[in-house]
Order: structure tokens, then C-alpha cells, then sequence
């Protein structure tokens, strides 16, 4: 499970990025900061079935606290995104390929309006945050176009000749970018184009039928960045601009300072929390006490800085992940050698709990027998729909 992190430049998606994984991409207050992308792992948070069975796990993957588990997710931050980036202005699109992977996208949007869509600094308010939602959705679909166009008339002039499917052809270039040949029928149904001529598509037309593609295959959701700027009315209001697509407004600075505030001991704090504990007041410099109060005053704003619920909405609500518990022994939900609940990871709600198996080992998977639920002991077929929270023992042929 890997989400990419795109948007215009400036907005702070490096910021966002740091604040998720807690590593040191460079931030700074003008575009074209990140060239290279940045890539990490946040997590995503679960109950943790140990919490059920009041015995204390062996935590793996997924580290445990206080009953949650923190379930990995990748993350990558990549260079922005400029409107005619598919034309070579700004850095181009080319680098969207480093999201080839990615099966979901977080657009961060500067919510100030106070970038213009080549990040430059303008006036807060000057720029409309909910233009850069179209710009940038229209230039992800011109880089997939990119993709499907390259030899497209020749390819396509084949196949129609050999009576061959254009789905064969377009599964064929989309491979690289995780998109399911399910996914392509359907985006085929959907898109407003003939289908049944492909050799008569315009550019427009394989431009139309990318939009559908990527909005089926990535799923894509907003974080209506530098909140910390604005009014919770005004996120109203961008939030029903932007809809139907999902927004969460968050302050991706306010999350940084928290966390590292966290990780050098000035406070305790967890990311999704509405507030921090300060253990020791006196370790606080006169700056630090004030700049703490400020980043309290915004958390009860706000109800937190939104960034944990960002990734949260885009993973869950989205992407429709659940989070799976495999275990040898189902009894005392133990591993081989004796770890309670080691692991845990994401699959898509629905999975099939043979597909789980094979996410937890290829060998597994083509062994399968049956699986057993470790709360309820019933065994599963291998077509049965995993379900969330489910702690899994996967039974195989030796
Ligand atoms: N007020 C405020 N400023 C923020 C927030 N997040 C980021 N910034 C600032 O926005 C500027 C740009 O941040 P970056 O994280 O470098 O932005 P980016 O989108 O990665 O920029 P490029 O890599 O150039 O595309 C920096 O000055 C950040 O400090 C926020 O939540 N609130
Ligand atoms: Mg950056």
C-alpha cells in the first residue's frame, strides 16, 4: 500500500510528508523545493485485538500503544505539479512516474490562497485553493494519456485488424501503474467514448478515458493545507467547493512541531490527538512554552491538525482498507515462535482469504486449505471475504 502525495508546488507536501514519517525531506517557502522524490512510511491507526484477550502482543510491523496499533503505509512525496506540466512547463510530468505505484493520491492544496498555481507567493486570498483541484486532476490524466499514446495508432491499427481486443493493448501499457484489467473494462463502460473504434479516438478522447481510469483506480481525496490560516468556515466552504471529492483541512506544520516536539520529550502527544500533555514545564524555553500554547489554542480550534485523519480518510474511506492479524496459532493468536499478534497489515475490504494468504507468503497461498478465524474458530473457504480487524490463522499443505 503505498499513497502519493501530490499538488501544486509550495503547498506543503514535503511538510505533510515529514509530519507522516517523521524523516527530513527539505521544506522551504518557494516551488520546485523537492525534485527527487521523498519516500517513507506513516501509519495508519487500529484497535489492537490484543486489548480483546487482555494479554500484552509482541508487536512486529505494526508498533502497539496504549491498545492501538500503528499499521505501516508508503508514502511518496513528489515535485509539483504545475497547469500545462504535460506541455513541459514547470518540472514537467515526467516524474509522475515516480507514482507509478501509488494506489491512491493526497492533493495538498494551499488553503490560504496564498500561492498562485506556480506556488509563487500572492496576497493571501488571491488565488482560489479549489482551482488547482481541476488543473491538477486534468494533468494527472494527461500524464496516463502520455502513457497509453505512446505507439497507440500503430498498436491499436494492429489490433483491429487482427480482431484483437484494444483491452489487451491498453492493459498491456497500464501495467506498470497497478491499474487491474477489471478496472480498464470498466473505465471502457464508463468513459464517454466509442469504444468499439479505437483507432478513431482523438487525443481528447484517450484524455477522457484516463480521467475515468485514474479516478476507478487511485483514489484521490484533499488536504486543505495551512489550516492554521484560515477559518473552520472557510474549510466549510472549501470543503463543499471541492466536494464530492473528500477533503480534510490540516495544519501539516502544526503536526511536525507536535511530533518532533514528541520525539525530543517536551510533550506527549500521538498523531490524531486533539491535545498534548506537558510533562515538565520547567525544560521549556520562555519561546517554546508560547509557541506550545498556540499550537494548544489551534488543536481545540480544529480538533486536532488533521493530518492523521487526512491519511486515515484516504486509506479507510477511500481505498476501503481493513486491517488483518495473520497467526500459526489461532488459539493464542501466536506465531511459530510464540510472538502474540506479530503482524499486521492492509488489504482491500472484500479480500478473499486466500489473496490474504498470499500477501503473507507466495507459498501460503498456493499451499491454501482453509483459514481459521481466531475468534469465532470457524475455518473459511478460500473465496470467503476477509473481514476488518480479523486475526487469521492460514492453514496449508505441507
Ligand atoms: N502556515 C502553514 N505553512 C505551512 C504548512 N505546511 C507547510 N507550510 C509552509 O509552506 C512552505 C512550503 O512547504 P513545502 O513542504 O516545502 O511545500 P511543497 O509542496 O513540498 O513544495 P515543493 O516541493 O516546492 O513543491 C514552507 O514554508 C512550509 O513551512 C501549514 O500547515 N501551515
Ligand atoms: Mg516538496
Amino acid at each position: 500500500m503505498e499513497i502519493g502525495i501530490v499538488g501544486k508546488p509550495n503547498v506543503g507536501k514535503s511538510t505533510l510528508f515529514n509530519a507522516m514519517t517523521l524523516l527530513d525531506a527539505t521544506m522551504a517557502p518557494y516551488p520546485f523545493t523537492t525534485v527527487k522524490p521523498n519516500r517513507g512510511v506513516a501509519a495508519v491507526r487500529t484497535p489492537c485485538p490484543h486489548v480483546e484477550r487482555g494479554t500484552a502482543c509482541t508487536p512486529g510491523n505494526a508498533a502497539c500503544r496504549d491498545g492501538v496499533r500503528w499499521v505501516p503505509v508508503a508514502l511518496v512525496d513528489v515535485a509539483g505539479l504545475v497547469p500545462g506540466a504535460h506541455a513541459g512547463k514547470g518540472l514537467g510530468n515526467q516524474f509522475l512516474n515516480d507514482l507509478s505505484v501509488a494506489d491512491g493520491f493526497i492533493q495538498v492544496v494551499d488553503a490560504t490562497g496564498a500561492t498562485d498555481a506556480e506556488g509563487n507567493p500572492v496576497p493571501a486570498g488571491a488565488s482560489d485553493p479549489t482551482a488547482e483541484v481541476g488543473w491538477l486532476g486534468d494533468e494527472l490524466a494527461y500524464w496516463v494519456a502520455g502513457l497509453l499514446e505512446k505507439e497507440f495508432d500503430r498498436q491499436v491499427r494492429k489490433a483491429e485488424l487482427e480482431g484483437a481486443k484494444i483491452e489487451e493493448y491498453l492493459e498491456h501499457r497500464l501495467t506498470g501503474l497497478k491499474i487491474s484489467a477489471a478496472a480498464i473494462q470498466a473505465a471502457l463502460r464508463e468513459a464517454p467514448i466509442d469504444r468499439m473504434r479505437p483507432s478513431r479516438w482523438t487525443a481528447d478522447d484517450i484524455v477522457r478515458l484516463s480521467r475515468v481510469l485514474l479516478d476507478a483506480a487511485k483514489p484521490s481525496s484533499v488536504a486543505l493545507n495551512k489550516c492554521d490560516r484560515i477559518t473552520r468556515d472557510r474549510a466549510e466552504e472549501l470543503s463543499g467547493a471541492v466536494a464530492p471529492v473528500a477533503s480534510t483541512p490540516t495544519s501539516a506544520e502544526a503536526e511536525l512541531t507536535l511530533r518532533r516536539a514528541a520525539r525530543a520529550g517536551f510533550i506527549s502527544y500521538a498523531p490524531g490527538d486533539s491535545g498534548f500533555k506537558v510533562p515538565d514545564a520547567s525544560r521549556l524555553s520562555a519561546a517554546q512554552d508560547q509557541a506550545l500554547h498556540e499550537l494548544s489554542g489551534l488543536l481545540q480550534r480544529w480538533g486536532g491538525t488533521g493530518v492523521q485523519r487526512s491519511l486515515e480518510s484516504e486509506v479507510f474511506d477511500r481505498l476501503h482498507q481493513v486491517v488483518v492479524f495473520p497467526v500459526e496459532d489461532e488459539t493464542h493468536w501466536t506465531d511459530s515462535r510464540g510472538r502474540v499478534l506479530p503482524d499486521a497489515f492492509l488489504v482491500p475490504a472484500g479480500t478473499p482469504v486466500r489473496a490474504v494468504a498470499y500477501r503473507v507468503h507466495t507459498e501460503l497461498g498456493e499451499h491454501f486449505v482453509r483459514a481459521i478465524d481466531g475468534r469465532t474458530h470457524r475455518a473459511l473457504a478460500a473465496d470467503h471475504p476477509v473481514e476488518s480487524g480479523a486475526v487469521l490463522r492460514i492453514v496449508a499443505r505441507r
